[in-house]
């Protein structure tokens, strides 16, 4: 089950708001193939290793997958047809999917059908890979991970409001592997955006990471058409938030011709409407197949926003 996670992390930054999912298939104790579910779209994991793997099945042989086979028709076929069909006798699961077009009923196809069903298997480490994926199941919304840095006197910038460099080079490695390369996208207030101008993007040595979304909270469309997310490499990457009425400003207008996603939302009160942010950040569009994990990165009025709605998952602190 571990070697089905690592190869469900090659769909991670590709699957868009599903799920990631690696399977194998093995024949007298060894691996005779490996799939994965690659790009939101695209083949399930199971379709994927069943396609490829063109040689006869036997009744021994023993498909593994960390997440129920689908019994749906979605953008591909159901995973139990194929499965059926091939004539796998023995299947190994990691944890049921949530997905109320599944939960249970893609186990219940194989089960009535004489498949010998050995399973959940390493539930706990499945539902944490896949903890985004299950948040957006059943509760409509990202997974959201909270990340702040702090001096230990509490301070979080300079008296003046400048940046205070706080973490150590050993923390920001960390954090890029674990938290930004962990998330389909990182979430900043537009006073960060002005104040630090950071990227926002993982670290050279993560380039076999994808670079997650940068999310832009902006609702009165302040942020510089200079700033750094806004012109480098990744800005096809950045989705700039803004209120539903600043979307027809001038300057709006103008940043939406140069090719800058905007997305207008309502506002409730002093925070966006948060199922509306949910809508937009999950639903598909064009080229952007949806998130189902957020690193709420800062300042202190986004996390102040994110704590008093009582949305967040996990917390993390880094003291300096
Ligand atoms: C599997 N194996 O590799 C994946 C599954 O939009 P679609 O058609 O891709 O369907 C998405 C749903 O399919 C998703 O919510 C989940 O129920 C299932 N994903 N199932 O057996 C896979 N990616
Ligand atoms: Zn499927």
């Amino acid at each position: 089950m571990h070697r089905c996670l690592e190869l469900a992390e090659e769909g991670r930054g590709f699957v868009g708001n599903g799920a990631l999912v690696g399977s194998f298939l093995v024949r007298d104790g060894k691996v005779k193939a490996e799939a994965s579910h690659k790009k939101f779209g695209n083949n399930h994991s199971e379709r994927e290793l069943l396609e490829k793997f063109d040689q006869e099945i036997y009744s021994e042989d023993i498909l593994y997958v960390n997440l129920e086979p689908c019994c749906h028709t979605g953008k591909t076929p159901p995973c139990t047809d194929i499965i059926l069909e091939r004539g796998i006798k023995n299947v190994v699961f990691g944890m049921m999917d949530p997905d109320p077009r599944v939960s249970g009923k893609g186990i219940e196809i194989l089960k009535a059908k004489g498949v010998n069903i050995i399973g959940p298997v390493l539930r706990a480490e499945c539902e944490r890979l896949n903890r985004g994926y299950i948040n957006l199941r059943t509760k409509g919304r990202p997974w959201i991970t909270l990340k702040k840095a702090q001096a230990r006197d509490g301070s979080i910038a300079k008296p003046d409001g400048s940046p205070l460099k706080i973490t150590s080079k050993e923390q920001d490695a960390w954090s890029h592997e674990w938290l930004r390369a962990k998330h389909d996208a990182i979430l900043v207030g537009v006073g960060t955006i002005t104040n630090d101008n950071p990227r926002l993007t993982l670290h050279e040595l993560n380039k076999k990471f994808v670079q997650p979304y940068r999310i832009i909270l902006d609702r009165s469309v302040r942020i510089p058409e200079a700033s750094n997310v806004l012109c480098d490499e990744h800005r096809a990457r950045t989705i700039v938030i803004i209120s539903d009425k600043s979307a027809t400003s001038d300057y709006a207008k103008a940043l939406k011709e140069k090719g800058i996603r905007l997305e207008g939302i309502p506002m409730e009160g002093s925070n966006f409407s948060w199922d509306h942010l949910w809508k937009v950040l999950t639903t598909p569009k064009e080229d952007f197949f949806g998130i189902t994990s957020l690193l709420v990165e800062g300042g202190s009025k986004t996390w102040e926003a994110f704590h008093s709605s009582g949305f967040i998952d996990e917390d993390v602190l880094l003291l300096g």
